[in-house]
């Protein structure tokens, strides 16, 4: 017994030895699976949020995707010298390692050109097949002083991760960087391009300037930090060969801007916006994550993100390229989406192609006429183009754009009537139906003093009568608060002179009219332009508009809200 007991205790301590070794063997191993146990196996995201604040909470599988081996790495390059590239640009000793970059430069130059990363997919993505004989693209690269590990990394990431036959070319653009050695050197890479731009030109004629340099039938556009995953283009290209109108985006995911980390993005999200026209992830709307059977499907969006695409250049060109009086950066998304929609298009998030992109908390170039007013331009021109009456949301959520200069728009309007596009009506019933319209949002109301309320009889007719709650409130007591109007249906409140004294009545809503613009003052209501109150005087004939005298009765309206 005691034998058996000595036995077994021996057997058990081989074990632990043997394991024990086995586990420093493992974890002491360089290739694939130390890089990605950092982000892989061990990524357990459980509602952390990224800046993005779309990071998956599922645990996923370990998948590496496959690391090139030496010879391959050294065939993508060609002659190219990564290691004299990479190391003649390094942190030196106590720099701010965010400084140039918004990102951890230091983290970076660490990874070196490349990494294994996990396989970010649906499984059943892995199953999914392709036409043998899809069409090559050209990648479009524009940066503006890119770090140069970042950039390498986008770029062999591509041409490793890539069926060979698929990558025509890539095409950098070189938007003014402060040093031209980047581009040229770079150009050394097989199959690498480089445009320089003699100016800074922002982003958006960057890209414009690089698709018509390309010359493969389909473009696909990358940020200059981006890391793309297995199997990332055959989607995107299948579903452009299927339909050349339809424009797709990957699934991207987030490279983390501290440590580098690859997380996966949630593949329940697409792109929408606010309308100030400011860019968000969001859900899938509720019926159409129902009847999403088959997780390899695509997802509809209203807009994509903007930096990550593949788009067929001969519709590309048709629609126009871009609005190249856009600047620097942002808002070209918002026209290139609303654009594709409207004008007989169509955007997809396809889940089962990956690309990681180092998201940033702030820009890390200048912009030569500031951030804000670039921004403005660019999204009013968007906004003046292609949202139609709509546009007022716009304004009434960015009151700061109002009077901004945004140059001439005549080109653009040309071309959307050239295109016969849908209106920006159309585009909302049919593509964006989940975007609230302010006034919908509006506030309901009686109008109340000393216990009797504002009632319509016609439109002549205004006066006071007894509040009428039960069974419900009369559509002639009920108004709608919204600044400057207030309104019955569409009738407006508006004054008929604009001396004291003279009457108010209702009449048809118009935005310009300014007799129907309002604001509260204390608990009176007092008329814009003329600077009078709404008053209750005399009680039997009709309101008027009298000198504002806030503490007086027949001034002071109280708002009472109804559903
Ligand atoms: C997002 C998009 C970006 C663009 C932008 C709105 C993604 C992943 N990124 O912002 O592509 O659509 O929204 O405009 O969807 N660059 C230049 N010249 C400049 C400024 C920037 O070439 O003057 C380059 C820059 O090096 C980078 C790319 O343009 O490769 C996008 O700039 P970003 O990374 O600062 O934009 P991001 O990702 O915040
Ligand atoms: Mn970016």
């Amino acid at each position: 017994m005691r034998r058996i007991r000595a036995n077994a205790i021996l057997i058990l301590t081989v074990a632990w030895i043997l394991g024990t070794f086995y586990y420093l063997w493992q974890d002491s191993k360089p290739s694939s699976s130390s890089s990605s146990s950092s982000s892989g196996s061990q990524l357990k995201n459980h509602g952390q949020k990224s800046s993005s604040g779309r990071l998956e909470e599922r645990t996923l599988p370990l998948i590496v995707t496959h690391v090139p081996k030496v010879e391959q790495q050294g065939q993508v390059l060609g002659l190219f010298d990564e290691k004299a590239f990479l190391s003649s640009k390094q942190l030196k000793a106590g720099e701010d390692p965010y400084r140039d970059h918004a990102f951890n430069l230091q983290e970076s130059d660490r990874l070196g050109s490349e990494r294994a990363i996990r396989d970010t997919r649906h499984y059943r993505c892995a199953s999914m097949t392709f036409d043998p004989d899809l069409p090559p693209t050209s990648i479009i690269i524009t940066f503006h002083n890119e770090a140069r590990s970042t950039l390498l990394r986008t770029i062999k990431s591509v041409l490793t991760r890539s069926p060979p036959h698929l990558i025509q070319e890539i095409i950098l653009v070189d938007d003014f960087s402060s040093d031209p050695e980047d581009c040229r050197l770079l150009s050394q890479i097989p199959k690498v391009r480089c445009l320089r731009n003699e100016r800074r030109e922002g982003l958006i004629r960057s890209r414009v300037r690089g698709a018509s340099a390309a010359s493969a039938s389909i473009l696909t556009f990358l940020d200059s930090h981006c890391e793309v995953n297995t199997d990332w283009l055959q989607p995107m290209i299948q579903r452009v060969k299927e339909d050349h109108t339809r424009v797709v985006s990957p699934i991207i995911d987030v490279i983390s801007l501290d440590n580098f980390a690859y997380l996966a993005a949630s593949a329940d999200l697409r792109g929408g916006f606010d309308w100030s026209l400011h860019f968000k992830w969001e859900q899938i709307p509720i019926e159409q994550k129902m009847a999403r059977n088959d997780p390899t499907q695509p997802i509809r969006t209203p807009v994509i993100a903007g930096g990550i695409f593949v788009m067929d250049k001969g519709w590309f060109n048709h629609l126009g390229q871009y609005d190249t009086h856009m600047d620097i950066w942002g808002g070209e998304n918002f026209e290139l989406s609303f654009r594709v929609w409207m004008c007989g298009g169509s955007l997809e998030i396809l889940p089962c192609s990956r690309v990681g992109h180092v998201f940033r908390k702030r820009h890390p170039y200048e912009f030569p006429e500031g951030n804000a007013l670039t921004y403005i331009k660019n999204t009013r021109r968007a906004a003046e183009v292609w949202m139609d009456e709509y546009k007022q949301y716009y304004y009434a959520a960015r009151p700061s754009a109002q009077g901004k200069a945004f140059g001439s728009i005549a080109d653009r309007l040309a071309l959307r009537r050239k295109l016969n596009c849908n209106s920006f009506r159309w585009y909302l019933e049919n593509v964006y139906p989940e975007l609230k319209i302010p006034e919908q949002e509006v506030v309901y109301s009686l109008l109340k003093q000393d216990g009797l309320c504002l009632e319509s009889h016609s439109t002549d007719s205004l006066g006071l009568a007894e509040c009428k709650t039960t069974p419900s409130i009369p559509a002639s007591q009920k108004w709608t608060l919204i600044e400057p109007q207030i309104r019955q249906h569409d009738q407006c409140l508006a004054i008929t002179a604009f001396t004291a004294g003279s009457k108010v009545r209702l009449e048809p809503c118009n935005a310009k009219e300014s007799r129907q613009k309002w604001k509260p003052r204390g608990p009176a209501l007092q008329h814009m332009i003329s600077g009078l109150c709404l008053d209750s005087q005399p009680p039997s004939g009709p309101p008027v508009i009298a000198q504002c005298r806030p503490q007086v009765a027949s001034q002071s309206w109280e708002p009472q809200l109804v559903t």
